[in-house]
């Protein structure tokens, strides 16, 4: 190559480096609910499927209504676009014999034809192995020269039932970072101990934590308290994360009147703790204690966390459960990444932590959930701000040391998944999220 072409080539590479944008623009993103909920004679968003194949007794894992087909039939969704990732389906399911080619993915182009391989169809099939107890399939979608898919949920055999729960549609990013969250890995002795894979328990003071099984097979984590409230605790090993971007943790619990104190501790990328303050951890029940614990049900809770700590990029989280009741009962503890972050302005010692929500769909002040955001200088709150409304922005400010979160709630019975957020998302099904 002659010396000015190099130089040409090299000064339109430069070029084409200072057009693109400094931060990838995110682009529209929205994914079905896929959970069964009856429309009429059938079920929303499942073409095939009647009202009739729903099963309300509350005994799939997380107790919400599946599908049962003792018959032959092909449950289909509409058309879905492919993002510009990877979606994962998980769905968990029973069969009472084994199935082939029973969960299909079919791909499809631009103009909603069979994306085609010579003269087939292209098309993702699954089998299912007889099972009694709820198994999970998790299934990543992805096909280079699709536009569209659609999810096929089939029973192939008249003679098989096959029973379908919990369909949820993700993208491959907001996975669970957590390993065995959903508490469904463990080992057994003969007398009945479940001891918790990928879990690190501890007491000094004589409480336990250990797996304890319902009659669905659901596992989920018990932990019993001794004398105080920080020496029985449940630790997930130390998590690499992308410093500045925000992650929801979200959890389940049950039997207990008090919060958990759970704590997140940080790393900056020389595993040194981050931070400069006495402490390099922040204590999320602060942030959850805004709903009360339910004693007797299965509760939901989550809060954010962003991996900025006291000016200093994070590298690392360690998160650590400790009970705080005489029992506490945790499940489908998740860590995801959120599409979107929190904007940090940092200007003479200040800090303006910004978020803004955009509603996906027409709200009422009836069903509208408030977006609450906190700031804390250490673990001190310094600031929350509240918002309810269609659109709005929130600027927070704390001073000096500081860290941020965000939550949501909602009016008992409110479905909030029908909002979209710029500024924090993770609400589900993903929403849009906005530049
Ligand atoms: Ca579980």
């Amino acid at each position: 190559m002659k010396k000015w072409m190099a130089i040409l080539l090299a000064m339109l590479m430069l070029l084409t480096m200072v057009a693109m944008p400094a931060v990838a623009e995110e682009d529209e993103v929205f994914l079905p609910d896929l959970s069964f909920a009856v429309s009429g004679e059938g079920i929303a968003g499942w073409t095939g499927a009647l009202a009739a194949d729903l099963q309300t007794d509350g005994a799939s894992l997380d107790g919400t209504d599946y599908l049962t087909f003792a018959r032959k039939v092909n449950a289909t969704t509409d058309f879905i676009p492919v993002q510009n990732e990877p979606c994962v389906f998980e769905v968990f399911y029973k069969a009472s014999a084994d199935l082939g080619y029973v969960i299909q993915v079919y791909y499809y182009d631009a103009e909603k034809q069979n994306l085609k391989s010579g003269n087939n169809n292209v098309v993702d099939s699954y089998p299912l192995t007889q099972s009694s107890v709820w198994m999970k399939k998790v299934i990543t979608i992805q096909k280079e020269g699709a536009a569209y898919f659609k999810i096929w949920l089939r029973n192939t055999d008249a003679e098989t039932t096959v029973s379908y729960a919990s369909p949820k549609l993700r993208l491959q990013s907001e996975g669970n970072l957590l390993e065995n969250g959903d508490m469904q890995g463990y080992t057994e002795d003969g007398e009945g101990n479940i001891t918790l894979s990928g879990w690190t328990v501890k007491s000094t003071d004589g409480g336990t934590v250990a797996g304890q099984r319902e009659s669905s097979g659901n596992v989920y984590a018990l932990m019993t308290r001794g004398t105080s409230s920080y020496a029985t605790y449940m630790q997930h090993a130390k998590l690499s994360v992308s410093p500045g971007k925000t992650y929801k943790l979200s959890f389940r619990m049950y039997g207990t009147t008090k919060l958990p104190n759970i704590r997140v501790y940080f790393y900056d990328a020389s595993n040194a703790a981050a931070g400069n303050n006495s402490s390099n951890y922040i204590t999320l029940s602060e942030i959850s204690a805004l709903a009360t614990p339910g004693a007797t049900a299965w509760t939901e809770y989550e809060a954010f966390i962003t991996a900025h700590r006291g000016g200093v990029e994070v590298a690392y989280l360690i998160i650590n459960f400790y009970c705080n009741d005489e029992t506490t009962a945790l499940d489908d503890i998740s860590l995801t990444q959120t599409r979107t972050n929190f904007t940090f302005t940092e200007a003479e010692g200040n800090v303006t932590v910004k978020a803004h929500m955009v509603a996906a769909a027409p709200i009422t002040d009836e069903s509208a959930p408030v977006l609450i955001l906190c700031a804390y200088e250490g673990k001190k709150l310094t600031d929350v701000k509240m918002v309810s409304g269609e659109k709005a922005d929130v600027a927070l400010t704390a001073a000096g040391q500081f860290s941020a979160n965000a939550t949501v709630s909602a009016p008992a019975g409110t479905v909030v998944k029908a909002f979209a957020w710029d500024g924090i998302s993770g609400l589900k099904p993903l929403g849009k999220a906005t530049k």
